[in-house]
């Protein structure tokens, strides 16, 4: 994960020495020496997780998190507090205003950069959530604008594996009001008790007699229930060179013993959340895939999804150099048909129309209705060429054999196609759209039932 992290510190050798420890993780770092700087930095957006020391004069940081995070422009954005060593009241504090974690100065390299990362996965996953419901379909936007606001870090049930009972308790003792724990003193049945539950999120303890940690959690990241599972390793700081270890195979984060219970509480909520997001995701994948998405008549796909693809598309085209084509259709005459022969015929004509163009298309090409009696085909990975073989095949399967017309009587159909394929330096989906749509036009002018290509 590459993430804009934002530097909010008045002091400039603290700004210059995490500056230099984020960049060489390859951090996009920036930075600003004032609370005030700092808000007018991530109003303007484009951060994904600020690091925010506390004291400052002017406005200090728990001012600045709590603006942050009660404007609706920057509530996503995760905010990372630098305290002061032992300040237990700035971090309860901290809570109070929103702050997602802690680091104590001076500040150590490793909790710093997986601090950081697992904030700026939790980003990518809230900046992904917000991207699709502002373009899925408007059925799914609200609720799912909704629970990415609503998800919160709540009563998620929590795998303890920790055979010492002393420190299970304790654990217990920390999140058991706000979140529902269970223990496993034998890591011997971790997998198994992990495979079966429900669960959100695994606190696992470094000294588990024979059993190795480390393998346990490589083992969870393996199989398919639980390969999203988020771990949290508790450990002690000789443990640091282990920890290490674990943060390279996929354990999310860690917390170091004495915990502090405002520590584990940010930490725990910030795995849950992740985790809550993520699956919101993935279900919201699958509801905007089959319900918004495809037009009612002809069952291919809608105009919106095609919008959202195309863009999509073009930036994939640009980034691995390929070629792609779209293709105007437009059914020549249709209104004489609706005007002759009633519009239920010419509703089953244009049914009739889309399962001729799909068959004579690519697997890989996107059909859409693109509203009316016109058609849109997105093609990936084609030169124009090829591309202008699948069109001339479309007007073939349609010119060449009559559609069914009311009673016996067929009717005879023709389509006209525009074709254009990306190839300006800054391609959009209009500029590529209005070339199809030029060309689309001269095929009509020229006498119909033909496919024009127009180049840049
Ligand atoms: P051209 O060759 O110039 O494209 O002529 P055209 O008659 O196809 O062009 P025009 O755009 O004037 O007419 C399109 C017609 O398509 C008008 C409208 O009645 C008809 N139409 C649009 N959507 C539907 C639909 O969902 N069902 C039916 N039956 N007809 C539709
Ligand atoms: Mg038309
Ligand atoms: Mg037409």
């Amino acid at each position: 994960v590459t993430a804009r992290v934002l530097i909010v510190d008045d002091i400039p050798a603290n700004v210059r020495l995490l500056e230099a420890r984020l960049s060489a993780e390859y951090f996009d770092i920036q930075t600003a020496p004032s609370g005030l700087t700092a808000l007018e930095r991530c109003f303007a957006g484009g951060i994904d997780v600020v690091l925010l020391d506390v004291m400052m004069p002017g406005m200090d940081g728990f001012e600045v998190c709590r603006r942050l995070k009660s404007d609706p422009r920057t509530q996503h954005v995760p905010v990372l507090m630098v305290t002061a060593l032992d300040q237990h009241s700035d971090r309860v504090r901290g809570l109070e205003v929103g702050a997602d974690d802690f680091l104590s100065k001076p500040v150590d390299d490793v909790q710093l950069i997986a601090r950081v990362r697992s904030l700026a996965r939790l980003k990518q996953l809230t900046d992904e959530l917000r991207a699709r419901a502002r373009t899925g379909g408007e059925l799914s936007a609200e609720s799912l604008m909704e629970a990415s606001n609503d998800i919160d870090a709540d009563n998620a049930r929590i795998l303890v594996i920790e055979p010492e009972t002393r420190q299970a308790r304790r654990l217990v003792e920390l999140l058991g009001a706000r979140h529902n724990l269970e223990v496993l003193a034998d890591p011997g049945d971790a997998a198994a008790t992990v495979a079966s539950g429900d669960f959100e999120l695994v606190l696992l303890g470094m000294a588990l007699g024979e059993h190795d940690p480390l393998r346990i959690a490589s083992q969870m990241r393996t199989m398919e229930q639980t390969r999203t599972l988020p771990i949290i390793l508790i450990a002690e700081e000789v443990d640091r060179a282990r920890v290490v270890r674990g943060l390279d195979l996929g354990i999310n984060d860690f917390i170091l013993r004495p915990i502090e219970r405002s520590e584990l509480l940010a930490r725990v909520s910030t795995q849950v959340r992740r985790h809550r997001y993520g699956q919101a995701l993935r279900d919201s994948l699958s509801n905007t895939l089959a319900l918004a998405v495809t037009d009612e008549l002809t069952g291919l796909y809608n105009r919106r999804y095609f919008d959202r693809h195309l863009s999509l598309m073009l930036e994939k085209a640009r980034q691995q150099q390929r070629e792609m084509a779209v293709l105007l259709i437009d059914m020549d005459y249709f209104k004489s048909i609706n005007d002759s022969h009633g519009h239920d015929i010419g509703d089953s004509v244009l049914r009739e129309f889309s399962l001729r163009l799909r068959r004579n298309i690519r697997g890989v090409d996107l059909p859409c209705r693109f509203g009316g009696e016109e058609f849109v085909v997105l093609m990936p990975d084609i030169d124009i060429s090829r591309a202008e073989g699948v069109a001339e095949r479309v007007r073939a399967a349609v010119a060449e054999r009559p559609f069914p017309g009311q009673g016996q009587r067929d009717l005879n159909l023709t389509i006209s196609v525009g074709l254009a394929r990306n190839e300006l330096a800054d391609e959009t989906p209009d500029s590529l759209l209005k070339r199809a749509d030029v060309a689309l036009y001269r095929a009509k002018r020229e006498g119909r039932n033909r496919v024009v290509f127009d180049a840049a």
